[in-house]
């Protein structure tokens, strides 16, 4: 494909998964050879996540008032754009969606230049990723009327946009299918531990004792920032975990590159990771995983989560642990009257079965075709037609 110039327009809601993702999505169109102008509401993220970034990326403050003196107007941009992404429903700035529809018009009427203008919507399990993907919104009413949009849905299935896979995913990959006896080994189990403040850190730090009262296993949690490295640290701090973390290392990390990020995920034993874009990377570790879904206060997310944990087939233990993990039990609301199921030291079939599971999962999600060359393919597609 001829290389292309795309806009990204990012809102940070909270956490760093928009941000993430959109990161991820632009560097590896930049790999790929396409220019990409980053607007994003917090470009400080990019310190930390992507301190060192491919010239064809650009980045931008966007500003949600443009009023500023200093704002740079992204209407500039969009002259000379091909595809705009407007990144999980972030709502574009007014004029550039009056400009979008003028464009469409043009477009209609003189064959002029194509825009194709598409909301790249939350990765998800749910049948709504592939009965919606790639589905035409014509815009009947507002600043872009006239206009239309594409939804692309990242996911799991064949029929949807698929996953961000580059093609150093796999780089230095430590295969450990048959993981040897953590006792055999000597070393302490690392625990990656990346979640949100809910999370029922006591149960785990109870597994890690009964670890090393049982089995002498030592273990060390490591820890990467945000909300639940708070907590964490509001805990110790106030003298929570006392007994327990004796024998258990806690690693707080500072904030690191998504490269570190991804490289800290493949040095684990276990991880815990939450939202979106971790998950994904877990997947692509090979590494045994629970996943933290993101609440929401309707409990959507319990669908949400049993829609991924059926799509892959889960084992009956792994699903276990997610229920326990993502307080969905109601019993597990009270954290004492629970444990994590986790499996000892010498429970090794049941570790292998996991690792295979989720060896297993990642060869079947290798053999989708990653969402960039989806996007890539659809957005090709699209310029190509007259109409539309
Ligand atoms: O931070 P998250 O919980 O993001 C969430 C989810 O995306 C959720 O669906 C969304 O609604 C909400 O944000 C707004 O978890 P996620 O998606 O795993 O994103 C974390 C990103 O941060 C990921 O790209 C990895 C990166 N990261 C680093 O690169 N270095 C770090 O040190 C840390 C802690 C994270």
């Amino acid at each position: 494909m001829k290389p292309l110039t795309w806009l990204v327009f990012c809102r940070v809601v909270d956490n760093f998964g928009d941000a993430g993702v959109c990161i991820r999505l632009s560097k590896a169109l930049a790999k790929k050879g396409h220019r990409v102008i980053l607007w994003i509401d917090d470009p400080s993220l990019l310190l930390w996540m992507a301190p060192e970034l491919n010239q064809n990326i650009e980045v931008y403050h966007w500003l949600v008032s443009t009023s500023s003196l200093d704002a740079k107007d992204p209407i500039e941009s969009l002259n000379v754009a091909n595809v705009v992404i407007e990144a999980f429903g972030c709502e574009l700035p007014i004029h550039i969606q009056t400009e979008l529809a003028t464009l469409s018009t043009q477009t209609k009427q003189n064959n002029d230049k194509k825009v194709i203008w598409i909301n790249l919507e939350y990765l998800s399990a749910e049948p709504a990723s592939y009965k919606n993907h790639c589905l035409m919104s014509p815009v009947l009413s507002g600043p872009a009327r006239g206009a239309i949009k594409w939804f692309f849905y990242p996911g799991f299935e064949t029929l949807t946009g698929g996953l961000i896979r580059e093609e150093h995913t796999f780089d230095n990959l430590i295969e450990d299918q048959d993981q040897k006896s953590f006792l055999e080994q000597g070393l302490p189990f690392k625990i990656g531990l990346f979640c949100y403040d809910i999370a029922p850190l006591q149960i785990l730090f109870e597994w890690c004792q009964s670890m090393y009262i049982i089995n002498q296993l030592k273990t060390m949690i490591r820890v990467p920032i945000g909300s639940g490295q708070n907590r964490l640290r509001e805990l110790t701090s106030s003298g929570h975990f006392k007994r327990q973390i004796t024998e258990t290392q806690i690693e707080y990390l500072p904030p690191i590159s998504q490269e570190r990020f991804d490289q800290y995920l493949q040095a684990n034993d276990l991880n815990f990771v939450r939202g979106e874009d971790s998950l994904v990377r877990a997947i692509w570790s090979g590494k045994p995983w629970i996943w933290q879904i993101y609440p929401q206060s309707d409990f959507a997310h319990v669908k949400k989560l049993n829609s991924l944990l059926d799509l892959l087939c889960c084992p009956p233990l792994v699903r276990s642990l997610h229920e326990t993990w993502n307080l969905i039990d109601q019993q597990c609301k009270d954290e004492r009257a629970n444990y994590l199921k986790l499996p000892g030291p010498l429970e090794q079939e049941k570790w292998s079965e996991w690792q295979h599971w989720c060896i297993e999962i990642r060869s079947k999600l290798t053999r989708q075709t990653d969402l960039i060359t989806q996007l890539e393919k659809f957005v090709d597609l699209k310029l190509q037609k007259t109409v539309e």
